[in-house]
């Protein structure tokens, strides 16, 4: 068990049909106010999105893209001095993101997206997320298929490190995450949310993203809203915390602290 304060990370989704809040803060008049409350909430980081991961989602344009999240990026940076990440697999994206004042590129496909991904990364300077993903968005969950899904995650991302420090990234900006739910069946994710150690052990910073996810639906089926899986959520970004993960990537900030703050004065009282 670590003593480190878990990080939360907030998500503000400026999409038209992410899984939890498509279309609620697509207009920077609705998501301004939803990225303020967040930090309001005590997040540590915030992580922006225009391009929903979800099973079946369909590809945005860079330009569409870039027009949705720079807006957001400079009016967030003016009220206040709090991490920015963007979640985008393009560089161009990542690249104009930066220069609004984001600083963190979380890439779902751990910079394989676009061939000089790694480059631009390095070239940015900023930090980056890897995430381990099968397949693509918008097929990844036909057919997931693993052998042994620990191994083989663990595997890649130490892979995709290793990748992005021969292009020039700095060891200290990377962070992994092993994509809870990206390619993956019920039991592959709970191995690797059982294993989460493994993922740690590779000796970068992890972010796990278990929020409001279709993985708790499956095992409580009241809970097949979105909206519904508060509690599920918090429970497996508990069993994050135990394991070490650095930080939580999560759409009910208020409550995760609040967990967070529980769960580790329990941890701090027992030495
Ligand atoms: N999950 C989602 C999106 N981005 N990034 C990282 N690093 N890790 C994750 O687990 C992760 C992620 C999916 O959640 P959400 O943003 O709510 O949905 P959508 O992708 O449909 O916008």
């Amino acid at each position: 068990m670590t003593d480190n304060p878990v990080q939360v990370m907030g998500v503000v989704n400026l999409t038209p049909d992410s899984f939890s809040d498509g279309g609620l803060f697509l207009e920077l008049p609705d998501a301004l106010p939803h990225a303020r409350r967040l930090i309001a909430e005590q997040a540590d980081m915030l992580d922006l999105g225009a391009e929903s991961t979800r099973p079946g989602a369909l590809p945005v344009a860079a330009e569409d893209e870039i027009e949705r999240l720079i807006p957001l990026i400079r009016a967030v940076r003016e009220g206040s001095a709090i991490p920015i990440s963007v979640d985008t697999m393009k560089p161009e994206v990542a690249r104009a993101a930066v220069a609004a004042g984001a600083d963190i590129w979380n890439d779902v496909s751990a910079l394989r997206h676009a061939p000089e991904a790694p480059d631009v990364a390095a070239e940015l300077g900023c930090q980056v997320v890897l995430m381990h993903m099968q397949g693509e968005p918008r097929t990844m969950q036909d057919a997931p298929h693993y052998d042994d899904v620990v191994a083989e995650v663990t595997g890649f991302l130490a892979a995709r490190a290793e990748a992005a420090l021969a292009a020039g990234v700095a060891r200290e900006k990377i962070w992994l995450d092993p994509g809870i739910g990206f390619g993956k069946r019920l039991e592959h994710n709970l191995a690797l949310l059982a294993h989460l150690d493994r993922v740690v052990a590779l000796g970068f910073p992890v972010l796990l993203g278990v929020s409001r996810k279709r993985f708790i639906a499956a095992l409580d089926p009241a809970a097949a809203e979105t909206g519904d899986r508060l509690a599920g959520s918090l429970a497996a970004a508990l069993a994050g915390a135990a394991a070490g993960v650095a930080a939580v990537r999560v759409h009910d900030v208020a409550a995760t602290v609040q967990a967070l703050r529980v769960w580790r004065a329990i941890a701090a009282a027992g030495g």
